[in-house]
């Protein structure tokens, strides 16, 4: 990278659904040297049947944040179908970077400067917030989803012949040169849209770098199914294992 850190152009998205109750504490953690310092923080709100668009409008007003931007879509598109209004507004924007921090404060605002890290000094094209290396269990996460967690990452580990501590964690760099080059738009609209990007990472040799984050599970209303969401993982391995053996084309995976 030839530009020195100071002159990144650095974004943070925040997805939300039925955020209302979350948005303005994940957006007051937000340390103030980052707000400052990032070019924009964007709330894609995915149709939420909540406030949360209107929430994040009147805390815009009221702090008089400039760089704070909040948008809708006009229908549910999915958690993964939103990553990818996100992403694709963060490579016109120009921006180099953009870090995806969830609206339902289960990931710490207060780690985005630590994460950032490997990806200003050159070390990463992405940048993966892990769970797994912290202390998952101690923040909260219910027994069932730390097992199926371990167990979904050491299939994946052991067919994509890889090393990560896990996969399903939400708290993410994405360097925009490195995002322009994956179809991520092929990718999942749903939750699995986060093992898939990865995959296509990991397909056109980009760096991936984890560093370990702090969990926390509170009160918040989980829409995940865990059982389907888990057959849609390994579905998508399914499918990398089928295209990778030259059985079947899967153009997401189809990766030069
Ligand atoms: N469920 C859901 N969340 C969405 C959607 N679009 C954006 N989000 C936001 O995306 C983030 C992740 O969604 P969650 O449902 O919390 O998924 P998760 O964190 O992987 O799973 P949990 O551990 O159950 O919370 C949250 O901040 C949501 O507000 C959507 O269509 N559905
Ligand atoms: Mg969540």
């Amino acid at each position: 990278m030839s530009e020195s850190p100071g002159q990144l152009k650095i974004a943070i998205f925040i997805p939300t659904y039925n955020a209302a109750h979350t948005l303005p504490l994940v957006l007051d953690r937000i340390p103030e040297d980052v707000k400052s310092r990032v070019e924009e923080i964007f709330i894609v709100d995915n149709a939420s049947a909540d406030n949360t668009y209107l929430i994040g409008v009147g805390y815009k007003n009221e702090k008089g944040m400039h760089n704070l931007n909040i948008y809708r879509n006009d229908k549910n598109l999915g958690y993964g179908g939103s990553q990818k209004v996100a992403y694709r507004y963060a490579i016109e924007r120009g921006y180099d970077a953009v870090v995806m921090l969830h609206g339902d404060a289960q990931y710490a605002p207060e780690k985005i400067a630590y994460l950032l890290e490997p990806f200003e000094k050159g070390e990463a094209d992405m940048v993966f917030g892990s769970r797994i290396a912290g202390l998952p269990l101690k923040g909260g996460m219910p027994l069932h989803r730390f097992l199926g967690n371990r167990f979904l990452s050491t299939v994946q580990n052991y067919i994509l012949d890889w090393n990560l501590s896990e996969y399903h964690s939400g708290f993410r760099v994405f360097g925009c040169e490195a995002l322009k080059k994956v179809p991520f738009h092929l990718c999942s609209d749903d939750y699995h849209f986060d093992t898939e990007i990865l995959v296509q990472f990991k397909l056109k040799g980009l760096r991936v770098v984890e560093r370990p984050i702090p969990t926390h599970y509170g009160n918040e209303r989980s829409y995940v199914n865990v059982w389907r969401y888990g057959l849609d993982v390994l579905y998508a391995m399914a499918e990398y294992v089928l295209h990778q053996r030259g059985i079947r084309k899967v153009d997401k995976f189809d990766i030069k």
